[in-house]
């Protein structure tokens, strides 16, 4: 496959890019950290991660580009902690890289070399991937949890979540996924989705994020709901480190 070629070339050849979509406090509208999200620069264009993580997935490059964008992103959060500016980074793990027999020690190895202080790393687990064998899962989620960083599960509503199984994740987070805040209004079937996510997570001692807000109104009703955090085109989109380092200087 000539893409699959060419991605094990961008790898190689550094052409992969890290974005980073800021965070929000749904009421100060405070900065509390960011996503971080591959950028291909191929031939001229930047190709979406929707058409190449998968492809990284088949093909097993998911592994080095998955390690890549580990170090990266923190060592980037490293640079902001040592300029007295820390920054929640959250990283998207995919599941082929979570289920990777050595996931664990090169977490371990990351924060390591790095230096950077976990405490401020969030690592993005999507629901399908923790309610495969879920048992394995409590336990290596504990382990990388025993080494400082923190834990949310992103795109929560879509996959099948087992609530009792939930209460047993040793998680931080939950992002609303973006689906169900589109059309969300006071009172429409999913704000009472939203609601309920709300009431979830908060009863679980967890913190609730909402992911695609882009309007006014969106934020309204999740301030309405108790949503504690927002991500989305309404505050800004994801943006390479050069433009986030205007915008973070611009909020303060
Ligand atoms: O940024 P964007 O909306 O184009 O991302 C599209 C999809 O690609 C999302 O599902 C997102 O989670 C995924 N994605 C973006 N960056 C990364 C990454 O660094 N690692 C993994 N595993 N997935 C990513
Ligand atoms: O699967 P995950 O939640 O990691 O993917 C995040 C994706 O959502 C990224 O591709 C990002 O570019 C996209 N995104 C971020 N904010 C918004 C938004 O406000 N609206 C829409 N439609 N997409 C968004
Ligand atoms: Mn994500
Ligand atoms: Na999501």
């Amino acid at each position: 496959l000539a893409l699959e070629a060419d991605l094990r070339y961008a790898i190689e050849r550094n052409q992969l890019q890290l974005y980073f979509q800021p965070q929000a406090h749904i009421h100060s509208l405070q900065i509390i950290g960011v996503e971080c999200l591959i950028r291909w620069h191929h031939l001229g264009k930047l190709v979406s991660p929707i058409e190449f993580i998968p492809l990284a997935e088949e093909s097993g490059l998911i592994i080095p580009m998955g390690e890549w964008i580990l170090r990266t992103a923190c060592q980037q959060a490293k640079a902001w902690q040592d300029a007295g500016t820390p920054l929640i980074v959250a990283i998207n793990i995919s599941v082929r890289q979570f289920q990777h027999p050595h996931f664990l020690s090169l977490v371990r190895q990351v924060l390591q070399t790095t230096a950077v202080d976990p405490a401020w790393i969030e690592l993005e687990i999507t629901e399908s991937v923790v309610m495969q064998d879920a048992d394995h899962t409590i336990e290596l989620l504990q382990q990388l949890r025993d080494l400082g960083v923190m834990l949310s599960i992103d795109d929560f509503g879509t996959g099948y979540s087992s609530l009792s199984y939930l209460r047993r994740f040793p998680i931080n987070k939950l992002k609303i996924d973006q689906s169900f805040v589109g059309n969300l209004v006071s009172g429409n079937q999913d704000a009472a989705i939203v609601d309920a996510i709300v009431r979830l997570g908060h009863n679980l001692g967890l913190t609730v994020i909402a992911e695609g807000v882009e309007t006014e109104a969106h934020l309204a009703v999740l301030a309405q709901l108790h949503c504690d955090e927002i991500q989305g085109y309404y505050f800004s989109r994801p943006l390479p480190l050069a433009e986030l380092t205007r915008f973070l200087s611009s909020q303060i």
